[in-house]
């Protein structure tokens, strides 16, 4: 399915006069406390965040699944998913592919499509937390941490392939998870597992091009119980630190224990110029795939202004991050949820945005953290949304995407087009 700009045109020129007045407002507030409104649209209208392809299909736990219908049957439809998002909001112009879920027959045929939808391909995913039917070794206990060393060269193997393909497609970057780790105490030798996985990454590390990243995702548990072998940031770091000059940490905001201050990770980690992305989710209770900012919006908050001052600074170098959508959508329609997300994400970079920088070091000099706090709060207190409106009309998208989705009944037709009982593939 392609949506006509016609009716994107029209829906916005029914809802502009609202939008102005509110947009209006905001921007002359903003003005009179001396930010730049048109600088921060443009930066708005740049931001671009990427869809995972197996989030597009609803998800699901061991208990059960309840699919919406009309999900993606193939690799095509999933880019014409996200081919429909980038339309309604043009924040989402790039695909994060699963191999091998997403292997494309056609490499030609899939880029021009994704080119018809404005589409770039992003970070590549390897997958050794699953065994395929074809291949040799399990990966029950491990696989680039592994004591044999023909499970770790089958593994790495993989990853290299997941090189070519992302390669052939005009991505840049391999984000490698690893599932990793020990069940049962003493199961494990700890250092010998984290010197193994060193090993397999450096090789993975030096197959990668010149212009390349690899992001070492880490996970303090699941799917081991006991021990993961790259469970938290500092292990991802020391990896990221010693294996050379194209391997990053990838921070997943599912994956840290409770009141782990994420804000502060991100900061560090942007401060070594080792930061290389992010899988945006959020999570009550450890890595629940939720709705981004559906449960803390503050600390989303937090993470971006620690994102924007790095930015600003131009922290050590640190290479332009990838910005990615990690979630799971259980209960609501997945192109609606994955509208939220990209919405969550923006209006807390639009707060970043509006932050008076000068005076909050100020305040910090100072150590006085009374104004520091009113003036953040102050921040995320402001409704930033007509500003992402504002963004989106100028970028003709729709100013107001989930309702233009509802109103087109979209996902009525991609069940038409598809069918009730489609499966897509992914967790
Ligand atoms: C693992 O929980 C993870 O966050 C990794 O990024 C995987 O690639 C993805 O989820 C798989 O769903
Ligand atoms: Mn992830």
């Amino acid at each position: 399915m392609r949506l006509k700009k016609d009716l994107i045109l029209d829906h916005n020129r029914k809802n502009e006069p609202k939008h102005r007045e509110y947009f209006n407002q905001l921007a002359d507030r903003l003005t009179g406390k001396g930010r730049d409104v048109d600088r921060i649209i443009q930066d708005i209208m740049t931001l671009q965040i990427a869809i995972p392809s197996w989030a597009l299909g609803s998800g699901g736990t061991r208990f059960g699944r309840f699919p919406e219908g009309g999900e993606p049957r193939n690799l095509q439809e999933k880019i014409e998913d996200v081919g429909l998002l980038h339309a309604l909001n043009r924040s989402s112009g790039s695909i994060s592919l699963h191999i091998p879920w997403d292997v494309p027959d056609n490499y030609v045929d899939i880029i021009s499509l994704a080119d018809s939808f404005d589409l770039k391909f992003d970070a590549v995913n390897s997958n050794t937390f699953q065994d395929q039917a074809d291949q040799k070794y399990s990966y029950k206990f491990g696989s680039l941490s592994h004591t044999d060393p023909g499970v770790r060269r089958q593994a790495i193997d993989h990853n290299k392939e997941v090189v070519d393909h992302g390669v052939r497609l005009g991505s840049e970057c391999i984000t490698v998870w690893l599932a990793d780790g020990s069940s049962y105490p003493g199961q494990q030798n700890f250092r010998k597992a984290l010197i193994r996985t060193k090993e397999s990454l450096s090789e993975i590390h030096d197959y990668l091009p010149e212009n390349w990243r690899m992001y070492v995702e880490y996970k303090p548990f699941e799917p081991s119980f006991y021990s993961m072998v790259i469970p938290d940031w500092g292990t991802s770091y020391y990896l990221s630190a010693s294996i050379g000059p194209k391997a990053y940490s990838l921070v997943d905001l599912g994956h840290h224990l409770p009141n782990t201050n994420i804000e502060q990770v991100v900061a560090i980690l942007m401060m070594t110029g080792k930061l290389g992305g992010f899988h945006f989710n959020d999570s009550k209770f450890a890595d629940d795939d939720l709705t981004v900012g559906a449960i803390k919006p503050y600390q989303l908050f937090l993470i971006l202004n620690e994102l924007v001052y790095g930015i600003v600074n131009n922290d050590s170098n640190n290479p332009p991050l990838a910005w990615m959508i990690d979630a799971s959508h259980n209960l609501k329609d997945p192109l609606e949820d994955l509208l939220q997300s990209v919405e969550a994400i923006k209006i807390a970079y639009a707060q970043a945005l509006i932050v008076d920088r000068d005076q909050l070091e100020s305040h910090r000099d100072h150590n006085d953290p009374v104004p520091a706090q009113e003036l953040l709060q102050d921040a995320f207190r402001t409704d930033v949304r007509p500003l992402l409106a504002e963004a989106r009309i100028r970028n003709q998208a729709s100013c107001d995407p989930i309702v233009f989705y509802r109103d087109l009944k979209i996902r009525k037709t991609l069940i038409e087009e598809r069918g009730v009982k489609t499966i897509a593939t992914g967790l």
